[in-house]
């Protein structure tokens, strides 16, 4: 029997200036450019072994085996690896978070971060971080920026440009800044990400607008981040999060993330903001509201969040640094 084994580390990313649309399905390239901030400690671990006495692919997910379209989607990225590579042997797959899934990040883009970098290491391939991060992208594009830590940036996709990747911004020591989450609802969402930029796309008379909006503000949010400048990058990342809710909410049917809960956490961080902490919210495809603050205020914003009504409970996340491979 033949083996070969990796395992890979990444970690999660919210996104400060958002991705919503593509611009090319069959590529999975943005319509619109995004800048994320790697977390830290939130992270995947995968381990990918190819078995020459395996007959099927087989992966467990937080220790759960996987199936139907999950499992599908793990198995096109290892179809993709084993072409690249030129083998066929068959993949154990094993991959666990640190952070729960009802925990208002998403697992996608660490998850086919990590999958596609221990699968390509495991499969002999050189290490090659904007292939991984391209590979990534075609998996769920916010992965794409999963593989560098710190501020990363995903430039809009021009149509067939198979090799578009995320590149770094700023290393996580760049900025002493951190994201505390709010946590408001259990289970998961109702409309995945995927199908909501369809639907977007389809039916949302704000959906031209928002992608004509989305260069301008993700202008102001790179200053931002190169400038340490939290006052201009929190203006523009609240801006990109409420155009990119105000499509999804105009779509046919109405695409409707926001709970009561939300509108309270919006209202606290306005609330610090007033009494001079330097904190900004963005959101994602979910109820649940993030703040961007400087790593000095964020136990006072992690307890003003805590404190209000209907809040579950937060997290709180600094800068995290690069995929990390093992083999
Ligand atoms: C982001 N989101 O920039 C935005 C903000 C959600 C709202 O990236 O279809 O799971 O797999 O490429 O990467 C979620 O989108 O979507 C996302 P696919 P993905 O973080």
């Amino acid at each position: 029997m033949s083996t070969s084994e990796a395992t890979a580390i990444t970690r999660a990313n919210i996104a400060l200036a958002k991705y919503w649309g593509k611009s090319d399905v069959p590529l999975n390239l943005p319509a619109v450019p995004s800048i994320s901030l790697t977390l830290d400690p939130m992270c995947t671990q995968t381990t990918v072994s190819f078995l020459s006495d395996l007959e099927q692919d087989e992966v467990s997910l937080d220790d759960q085996p996987a199936s139907g379209r999950p499992l599908q989607r793990v198995v096109k990225v290892l179809d993709q690896v084993r072409a690249l590579a030129g083998i066929s042997r068959r993949a154990r797959v094993r991959s666990g978070n640190n952070f729960p899934t009802a925990s208002g990040l998403a697992s996608s883009a660490s998850g086919f971060a990590a999958l596609v970098a221990a699968s390509s290491a495991a499969a002999g391939l050189p290490r090659d971080d904007d292939r991984l991060s391209a590979m990534s992208r075609q998996a769920s594009a916010s992965a794409a920026r999963s593989i560098y830590g710190g501020f990363v940036e995903l430039p809009a996709g021009t149509p067939g440009d198979a090799d578009l990747c995320a590149r770094r911004l700023a290393p996580p020591e760049h900025w002493d800044v951190c994201i505390v989450v709010a946590v408001l609802a259990e289970g998961p969402k109702d409309v995945g990400s995927t199908e909501g930029m369809t639907l977007c796309e389809q039916t949302s008379p704000y959906y031209r607008p928002w992608i004509e909006a989305s260069d301008a503000l993700t202008d102001q949010v790179r200053e931002g981040v190169l400038q340490r400048d939290l006052s201009k990058l929190g203006e523009a990342m609240e801006q990109s999060t409420l155009a990119m809710h105000a499509c999804m909410m105009a779509s046919r049917p109405g695409l409707l993330y926001w709970q009561p809960a939300t509108l309270a956490a919006l209202g606290a961080v306005k609330a610090l903001r007033k009494q001079g902490i330097e904190v900004y919210s963005t959101m994602d495809a979910g109820p649940h509201v993030k703040a961007l603050c400087h790593a000095r205020d964020a136990e006072r914003v992690a307890s003003a969040l805590a404190d209000t009504p209907l809040v579950l409970r937060t997290l709180t996340a600094r800068p995290g640094p690069d995929l990390e491979l093992r083999q």
